[in-house]
Order: C-alpha cells, then sequence, then structure tokens
C-alpha cells in the first residue's frame, strides 16, 4: 500500500482551513491512490470545533483519507510530526483600525514557532506554504527560524491574486479563463503587487494585443486586483474563504506537477537576488516545477510602468522585513 502523506493545516477550524481540508481528503489534490493523514492544528480554545470537523471528515468516507490528528498550537512539534505539507493558515485576522505593522507584530511570533517546529519534527522532505497573513513576511519569519530546511521548501500565497486577475482578464476580454495563461504576480500579497498583465497571454497572444485598452489595463485592472479582498469583504461581510481555499490548493497542485512547457505559476519564494530583489525575501514570481522543486522564470523585462509597480511592492516587502528584524536569527 502507498505510505500515506501527511498535510498540517493550521488554523483547521477557520473559514479557510475548513473550505480546504474537504478537498484535501477526497483525494482530488494528490490522487485517488494516494493516502492523506490530515493534521488540523488549532488554538486551544477551538480545538472542541476540531472534533466537528473530525466528525464531519469521518462522515464523507473518504477512502483516501487515511487518519485525522488534532493537535493544539502550543505543542507545534506534535502538530508537524512527521509532515510532508505544513499549510499555515491560522494566524489573527486584521480588525478595523489595526495598522499593517500591527498585524504584522502580532501575527509575527506564531511563526517563530511554526518554523522551530517545522524544523525540529516535520519529515525531511516538508513544504510549507504560508497563507496566514501578512503570509510574504510570515513565511519570511517561520525560515529564518527553519534554518536547516531548504530554502526552497517555503512558499507564501499569491495565486488568489493570479486566479483573481485571470478572471478580470477572462472577462474583459470575453475569452473563457482557460484561454489566459501566464498572469503572474510579482512582489507582495498585498494592495503594492503588481499582476503582470504584459506577459500574460489570451490564446497565446499578450495580453495587450487582445485587450486594447491600456487605460483600463493599467488602471482598474491592476486596482481591482489589488482590492479584490476588499470588495468581496464589503460584499459578504466576510474575507474571501472559499477562494482562499481553493487557491491554496492549486498552489500545492502546482508545486507537485511539472509545469508543462511555456507555462508558469504565481508564489512567493525565497529570492535568490534575482530581478533586484533582496537575496532570502520571500517574494512573488512566476515559476516554473519539476514536480519537486521551482525554479524562477528568467528573463523577464519589465517597461517602465511595471518596474514603478515591482519597485513599490519590493519596498513593501522590505519595510515589512525591517518591522520584523528581531524575529529573525541568523
Ligand atoms: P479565520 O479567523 O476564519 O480562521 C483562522 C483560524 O486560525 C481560527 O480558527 C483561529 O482559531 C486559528 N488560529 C489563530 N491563531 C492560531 C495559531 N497560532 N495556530 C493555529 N491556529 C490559529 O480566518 P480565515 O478567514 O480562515 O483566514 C486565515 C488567514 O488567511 C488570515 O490571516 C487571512 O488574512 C489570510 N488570508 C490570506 C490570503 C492570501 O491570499 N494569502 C487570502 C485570504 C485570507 O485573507
Amino acid at each position: 500500500m502507498t505510505h500515506p502523506i501527511r498535510v498540517a493545516v493550521t488554523g483547521a477550524a477557520g473559514q479557510i482551513g475548513y473550505a480546504m481540508l474537504f478537498r484535501l481528503a477526497s483525494g482530488e489534490i494528490f490522487g485517488p491512490d494516494q493516502p492523506v493523514i490530515l493534521h488540523l492544528v488549532e488554538v486551544p480554545p477551538v480545538l472542541s470545533a476540531l472534533d466537528g470537523v473530525e466528525m464531519e471528515l469521518e462522515d464523507c468516507a473518504f477512502p483516501t483519507l487515511a487518519g485525522v490528528v488534532k493537535a493544539d498550537s502550543d505543542h507545534l512539534e506534535d502538530a508537524f510530526a512527521d509532515c510532508n505539507f505544513v499549510i499555515c493558515v491560522g494566524s489573527v485576522p486584521r480588525k478595523a483600525g489595526m495598522e499593517r505593522g500591527d498585524l504584522i507584530r502580532i501575527n509575527g511570533p506564531i511563526f517563530t514557532n511554526t518554523g522551530k517546529a517545522i524544523e525540529a519534527a516535520a519529515a525531511d522532505d516538508v513544504r510549507v506554504l504560508v497563507v496566514g497573513n501578512p503570509c510574504n513576511t510570515n513565511c519570511l519569519i517561520a525560515m529564518a527560524n527553519a534554518p536547516k530546511v531548504p530554502r526552497d521548501r517555503w512558499y507564501a500565497m499569491t495565486r488568489l491574486d493570479e486566479n483573481r486577475a485571470v478572471s478580470q482578464i477572462a472577462k474583459k476580454a470575453g475569452q473563457p479563463v482557460s484561454a489566459v495563461k501566464n498572469m503572474n504576480i510579482w512582489g507582495n500579497h498585498s494592495a503594492t503587487q503588481f499582476p503582470d498583465f504584459y506577459h500574460a497571454t489570451i490564446h497565446g497572444s499578450p495580453v495587450p494585443e487582445i485587450i486594447e485598452d491600456h487605460d483600463w489595463l493599467r488602471g482598474e485592472f491592476i486596482e481591482t486586483v489589488q482590492k479584490r479582498g476588499a470588495a468581496v469583504i464589503a460584499a459578504r461581510g466576510a474575507s474571501s474563504a472559499a477562494s482562499a481555499a481553493n487557491a491554496a490548493l492549486d498552489t500545492i497542485k502546482s508545486i507537485i506537477t511539472p509545469t508543462p512547457l511555456g507555462a508558469s505559476f504565481s508564489a512567493a519564494v525565497c529570492s535568490d537576488g534575482s530581478y533586484g530583489v533582496d537575496e532570502g525575501l520571500i517574494c512573488g514570481f512566476p515559476l516554473t516545477s519539476d514536480g519537486t522543486t521551482w525554479k524562477l522564470v528568467e528573463g523577464i523585462e519589465h517597461d517602465d510602468f511595471a518596474q514603478e509597480k515591482f519597485k513599490a511592492t519590493l519596498q513593501e516587502l522590505r519595510d515589512e522585513r525591517d518591522v520584523v528584524r528581531d524575529l529573525l536569527p541568523g
């Protein structure tokens, strides 16, 4: 029998975690022949909610679900023991009146412990996807606190931004979403991100050749993608949940599947200094995967407009790093 994959999800009883678990258990992500053991991680007061989540998982009778482990955030080494994937969703959401810097300081310490526990207890091949915001900088903190885990194993999620951008472009062009490729997100998962429409294609042709309204591309399009999270909150009264869970699962699928020739996907990973990004920052780039590790797509040239956008989002990442320097050993 195939050895089970262990997947930990922190914040498992939260809205994104809950939306993700059933698809992880169902065989959709790792395949119908790959058993999965889910590690559900929550803060101690929420542990009892995990009992209900476990019952629901049982009630789905997924043939691929080989077990459920429940653990609390005070015992992260138990939570991540032998895990092959750790999806870090659990964190404190931003509340009204809270500055981004405040949020970073509140959530930062969660990720020092997360990094340490991953290094101490996870499987040798562990791969980590950080969803909890500010996800780039949280990922940076976790990575810095797990120096023995290779740097190509750390990802922060920009896929929701990519998916949002794909849908906006497809709608504007009157084409199906499947026609839009290489819609990559550069920089931070925040309102400064740069969705690079220049190098995206529709049925193989560059987006700016198909969508002639370049003012829309440079203005409304970018702004819509950057502010989509806030728009969802305004309309739904709650932040993106199913779409965020879907994007996390899309990211995992892209990581474990060799990328088709000429295609790319978006995630934030540890910079090697390419494109002028400080070595070690967790920055959104276009990537390809061989099914195990990633490569940056090289040789992309940005015009003056794109460079300005990229500069702004890069500066924000540097500023965030400076706010948490004390949480970055080494
Ligand atoms: P919820 O508040 O519904 O769920 C968060 C869960 O995390 C709660 O159940 C809470 O008990 C748990 N939690 C808190 N601290 C924890 C810790 N130290 N260890 C384990 N669990 C802990 O929030 P939800 O809507 O699920 O959002 C979760 C995170 O995703 C937030 O930080 C949010 O900002 C972020 N998002 C990131 C996105 C991205 O694209 N990267 C998009 C969606 C979302 O906004």
